[in-house]
């Protein structure tokens, strides 16, 4: 027997009354993230044939290399999300300063800012591994019709109104939340529509896997240490197995699907760790407790964390509720 698969466009469509602005607007925001992911995941599926992939020569303000399809991926989203009068700002991992939308219009009436970490994990690109696309959007705290501010993009997670990721991986996938659980759409390539394929998304409420990078274990805190010993003993359900991407989308994906925990602590090489608040641990943080997860810092909830720049590093600890729990447990007994 089949029946008809809805689409990501019918689906933002037919849950538009469910958000509680109940406006059209933040659906045509999804919408045109949808459309750039479609053009970004067409140039990603084709890295391997032809000469875009490789460092661009320019360093992001991390310090980083940025490769080729970090800088299409972040001009598309931008470019995409630029036209549709809906935006009033927009913040990149990809560029030092936020981007102001029409600010010297007084009759804008854009109330949505987003920050985008265009294509997360992008060291993984030439070696053919998944990436992804993180996004994450707020309500401007600043009075409409005026140029927006940094304030409007310093905002506790726990503010978002929407946040999700690509993954460009075996198939591309769209998982987002609006604050109503968390749906997942992947791409049919045939016909270049998203088809919903993981309703409802859930954490199992423990797992089995974890993730992290393990050749930073000395540089860990002592904490860390004792939970990593601790998944790796042999009692009860344990050990547990370890499975680390290096791309937060692709491992946070699968730790939802499978039950798993993923780790990126601080440590004595990176005092606040790697990831970036607002662009990626804040919109991963929204999706996990959205699918009856958890995220934070070892200490405090990750949305609770008050943001002071745009290009915040924090320590991240994010996945299925028990086992971030213990996790925790461990950080307070290492204290
Ligand atoms: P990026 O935004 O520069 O791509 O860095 C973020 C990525 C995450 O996707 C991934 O989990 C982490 O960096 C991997 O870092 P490491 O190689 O230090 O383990
Ligand atoms: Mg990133």
């Amino acid at each position: 027997m089949s029946h008809k698969k809805q689409t990501l466009g019918e689906f933002i469509i037919e849950n538009q009354s469910a958000f509680k602005y109940s406006s059209g607007e933040l659906s045509s925001l999804l919408n045109s993230i949808r459309l750039a992911a479609k053009v970004v995941n067409h140039e990603v599926n084709k890295a391997g044939l032809v000469d875009i992939i490789g460092a661009a020569g320019d360093m992001n303000i991390q310090g980083e290399d940025q490769q080729k399809l970090d800088v299409y991926a972040n001009e598309k989203f931008i470019q995409t999300m630029t036209k549709r009068n809906i935006v009033c700002g927009i913040a990149s991992e990809e560029e030092d300063d936020f981007i102001s939308i029409n600010s010297q219009d007084e009759n804008n009436g854009n109330k949505y800012v987003v920050l985008i970490d265009p294509l997360d994990g992008s060291s993984n690109i030439d070696v053919n591994v998944s990436v992804g696309t993180i996004f994450s959007i707020y309500r401007r705290v600043t009075p409409v019709g005026t140029p927006v501010q940094l304030k409007d993009f310093l905002q506790k997670g726990r503010e978002q109104v929407a946040a999700g990721y690509v993954v460009y991986g075996t198939s591309t996938m769209i998982v987002y939340t609006t604050g109503a659980g968390v749906n997942g759409f992947t791409l049919n390539p045939a016909i270049g529509s998203f088809y919903l394929s993981h309703p409802d998304m859930t954490f199992p409420e423990d797992g089995h896997i974890y993730s992290v990078n393990e050749g930073n274990y000395i540089h860990f805190p002592q904490g860390i240490k004792n939970y990593i010993k601790y998944c790796q003993q042999e009692e009860d359900d344990r050990p547990y197995t370890s499975r680390y991407i290096g791309s937060l989308v692709s491992d946070f994906h699968r730790n939802m699907i499978k039950g798993g925990i993923y780790l990126y602590p601080q440590s004595s090489k990176n005092p606040k760790g790697k990831l970036r608040l607002l662009y990626e641990c804040n919109p991963i943080a929204f999706l996990a407790e959205q699918a009856n997860g958890k995220a934070s810092d070892g200490f405090t909830r990750t949305l609770d964390v008050e943001p002071s720049e745009l290009h915040e590093r924090v320590p991240f600890i994010c996945g299925s509720k028990n086992m971030v729990e213990k996790a925790e447990e461990f950080m307070r007994l290492a204290q």
